[in-house]
């Protein structure tokens, strides 16, 4: 199957299309956006989806019609897609023999700069597509990571998706140092192309690459690890004014950012494209009864978001991980509406973000018929209520519904512990959760005494300090 459309104009990364002025075939210049053609298998869903990891999958139609969003998102216009019927993807080339000649018609036909995948590739995939194409092969995750580093703006997001950066290429480096070394390129990083020659395809320069990188990606850990300090010191501070702590979460493109905009006039970016936000922001709101709260708006997920780069931004998410409360903004609109919420479930999972209480926000129902609304099936799913983040509908009663479960949760007592050292998760707990008043340190361990939610207080029994109040709990 090869559909073809006109393609849409935007920039591929920053300035880079703007140098690749030429002429094309048909007497027209090239200067602007890549020109991609979009590939995917159609794996027969029950046989194999789940081990390929598409058990709650997208069908291919859907999956792909996201891909081009990611593309023109990441700047470049789509030429035409290419699908094929598989049981499975081929180890060595993850299309059959047939399929990769009829993309190199397409590319050529369509004067395409590149294929983008809407899976991950291995190395060994990737280089046989390049050689058997004969054009830059990306797949879903290289895109995804460009857009995070066109989009990144403060420190700690820059510097989380260069360390995502560079643990892809790690194990792809061989690979490239083959290309490249076919291309004759090798020799101005081995030093002088004789000794690149005489001593295969440099080997000992692949090394000192490898090396480079690995040292790289230990320091950016480090670096990253002083940002998110930062971060923890700023959070306890923020903590000990006992405000609550609501996080925004959902699919990108959901309208997490116009939620946050709405309630508080924030000045964030709201964009009909996907990965939008990727650095959080976080403002105060006013309940209806008058209780105040942070929210936060946070990156987006996306079905198949590569562990690797969920990793990436643990220190940002963080903050979901440190939420009181989550608000699960859903795109009402979506034909993927359940395999997003599907997803999103799975990747809070992923990131072992704990139970926590949620309200699921059916948003953009200023696009809904009533009876449109009546099919999305809200009671599955916990706390529904419908909103339209962009008017502003529904979302008082939203507000409300997070003051009534937060009030569920203030039930607090007093309470006196001795923590012996060895207990340090439970010191980290009523740190987190509970609000400490005066905190002493003797031979047997750390005493303190404050006050914490009572559902946590089981934990503490084998180590509480009898007073009043706890006898009584
Ligand atoms: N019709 C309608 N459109 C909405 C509503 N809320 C958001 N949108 C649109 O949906 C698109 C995405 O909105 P954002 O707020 O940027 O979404 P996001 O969840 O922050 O997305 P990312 O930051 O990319 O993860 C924008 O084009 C919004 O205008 C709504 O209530 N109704
Ligand atoms: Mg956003």
């Amino acid at each position: 199957m090869v559909e073809r459309r006109l393609g849409r104009r935007a920039s591929w990364g920053a300035g880079l299309a703007e140098d690749a002025a030429g002429e094309r075939d048909d007497g027209s210049t090239q200067a602007g956006p890549e020109r991609a053609v979009l590939a995917a298998v159609d794996i027969s869903r029950h046989t194999t989806a789940a081990r390929y990891g598409r058990s709650i999958a997208l069908p291919v139609h859907e999956s792909l019609a996201e891909l081009d969003r990611l593309t023109v998102t990441a700047g470049a216009v789509v030429v035409g897609m290419v699908t094929q019927r598989l049981d499975h993807p081929e180890p060595g080339t993850f299309f059959g023999k047939g399929k990769i000649e009829e993309l190199r018609d397409v590319v050529r036909e369509e004067d395409a700069d590149l294929v983008i995948f809407d899976d991950e590739l291995s190395p060994t995939q990737q280089r046989n597509l390049e050689k058997g194409v004969g054009c830059k092969i990306v797949d879903r995750t290289a895109l995804i990571l460009d857009i995070f580093a066109q989009r990144a703006r403060t420190r700690e997001g820059q510097l989380q998706v260069e360390l995502a950066q560079l643990q892809y290429l790690l194990p792809r480096l061989s690979e490239l140092w083959v290309r490249f070394s076919r291309l004759g390129g090798a020799s101005s990083g081995g030093g002088g192309g004789g000794r690149i020659a005489t001593r295969g395809p440099g080997e000992t320069q692949l090394e000192v690459d490898r090396r480079a990188i690995r040292e790289r990606i230990a320091m950016l850990k480090e670096r990253i690890v002083g940002v998110s300090d930062h971060r923890h010191r700023y959070r306890e501070r923020r903590k000990q004014d006992g405000i609550p702590v609501v996080a925004l979460v959902g699919y990108t493109n959901a309208g997490k950012s116009t939620l946050l905009r709405q309630l508080t006039g924030a000045d964030v970016l709201v964009e009909d494209k996907l990965f939008a936000t990727l650095d959080p922001t976080t403002r105060r709101v006013s309940l209806p009864r008058g209780q105040q709260v942070l929210l936060t708006d946070t990156v987006g997920f996306i079905q198949r978001l590569p562990t690797s780069l969920v990793a990436a931004f643990r220190a940002t998410l963080e903050e979901i991980d440190q939420a009181d409360l989550l608000i699960h903004v859903v795109d009402s609109c979506s034909a993927a509406m359940s395999a997003q919420i599907e997803s999103v479930g799975r990747t809070l999972d992923e990131l072992h973000i704990g139970a926590k209480p949620m309200v699921t926000a059916f948003n953009k129902v200023d696009r809904l018929s009533t009876e449109q609304i009546e099919t999305l099936g809200m009671d599955s799913f916990p706390n529904p209520v419908c909103i339209a983040a962009a008017t502003g509908e529904g979302v008082t009663a939203m507000l409300s519904r997070v003051e009534a479960i937060l009030d569920g949760q203030a039930d607090t007592i007093p309470v006196t512990v001795r923590l012996p050292y060895a207990a340090g998760d439970l010191i980290h707990l009523f740190r987190e959760r509970g609000t400490i008043s005066r905190e002493t340190y003797d031979p047997d361990g750390t005493h303190l005494h404050g006050m914490l939610p009572r559902r946590f207080l089981d934990a503490f029994r084998p180590y509480l300090v009898e007073t009043r109040s706890t006898r009584r709990a």
